[in-house]
């Protein structure tokens, strides 16, 4: 092919840039194609982390820093593609946090919406707009956008969770809002299990209602409930390309928990084989029971418990459990389902 240099006509076009470049103009056809890729061209990886690889530095951060004066004591899992962004997929950020017994991480409250997966040690609790929750292993819990959260550790071991929130889609919308509480711990207005009895057993109060954009008043999906649910469908055949999965829901709407964050958890007994399944949405694992392998973009990434991995965008990918697994997960599928761009596509067992 000809370059600029010996063909006249593509001089032409680059001074032609150069020139219209003092206007902030630009050329659509340069980049077009690369604008709109005929399938998600994403920029992350897929990736894990492995608890036990990762735990000690976890733990070291709790000698460098009170959970007081670093407000949230986390260590960001960042995808590797896209170090410095504090994002492991393009709309999600994780991290792990630590709090250690005695210490309190201070009340405040964002636009961003948070989502906890309990992962190692207990005692320590969430509160919710005036609402504590004891966090147990496995327990789901959130706090929606705006909502009020401190947590506490009043237990004697140290305690960790993986944190999911949308800062990356909110950042990018240029829509977040923060503030501090003048007190660090929320009074309780409320007693412990009151949101749950109230609005997650199939029950709800008698004048209320919420549209799908509302969040759940439930705001700790406890682990006994989420295992009892999945080996209950267990009972019956899997899915060949989920397993036995469920969704997280609102349960006064069907919608996903959160606007912005949808979480999954799915039960594969050992030895199973997912079939190939790909979506357009990023997806967040984390193993809480069991251990396995993921295949995905050429790679296999064996996973053990509490190690937390990556299915980036439109990636196929296949999940194989070398004994009985037990996975959570999270994406920012209700985001693009509502905004009708979620795809998925269910692709066939290889041969
Ligand atoms: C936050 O509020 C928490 O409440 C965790 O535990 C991580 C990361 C960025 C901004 C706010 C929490 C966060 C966060």
């Amino acid at each position: 092919m000809l370059n600029a240099v010996d063909n006249p006509a593509l001089t032409q076009r680059k001074r032609y840039y150069e020139r219209i470049a003092a206007y902030n103009l630009t050329p659509l056809w340069e980049v077009l194609h690369a604008l709109v890729p005929p399938s998600p061209a994403t920029p992350i990886v897929p990736a894990i982390w492995h608890y036990a690889e990762i735990r000690d530095a976890l733990m070291e951060s709790g000698t460098l820093i009170t959970a007081h004066e670093a407000v949230r004591r986390v260590l960001i899992l960042e995808n590797p593609a896209v170090r410095g962004q504090s994002r492991i997929t393009q709309s999600l950020y994780a991290g792990l946090q630590l709090i250690l017994p005695g210490e309190v991480a201070p009340a405040h409250r964002h636009a961003q919406s948070a989502l906890r997966m309990v992962l190692d040690g207990e005692g320590a609790y969430t509160a919710v707009d005036g609402e504590r929750t004891v966090m147990r292993r496995g327990d789901f819990i959130i706090t929606p956008s705006n909502t009020w959260h401190d947590h506490g550790n009043p237990g004697t071991e140290p305690v960790v969770w993986l944190d999911g929130l949308d800062i990356p889609l909110v950042q990018f919308l240029d829509a977040g809002f923060a503030e501090s509480s003048d007190t660090d711990v929320q009074a309780e207005s409320r007693p412990q299990g009151d949101a749950l009895a109230r609005y997650g057993h199939n029950m709800l109060p008698m004048d209320f209602t919420q549209t799908s954009a509302d969040p759940t008043r439930v705001f700790v999906y406890p682990y006994t409930q989420t295992k009892a649910a999945l080996l209950g469908i267990a009972r019956s055949a899997p899915d060949p390309h989920f397993g036995h999965k469920l969704r997280y829901v609102n349960p006064a709407t069907g919608a996903s928990p959160m606007p912005t964050i949808g979480a999954f958890a799915q039960w594969l007994p050992s030895g199973f084989e997912t079939v190939p399944y790909r979506s357009t949405d990023g997806t967040v694992f984390s193993c809480l029971e069991g251990s396995g392998t993921v295949e995905v973009g050429g790679k296999s990434l064996a996973f053990n418990e509490n190690d937390v991995f990556v299915v980036p965008s439109w990636h196929t990918y296949r999940l194989q459990a070398s004994s009985d697994t037990t996975l959570f997960s999270f994406s920012d599928r209700p985001v693009q389902q509502v905004l009708g761009l979620w795809r998925e596509q269910k692709l066939p067992k290889p041969s």
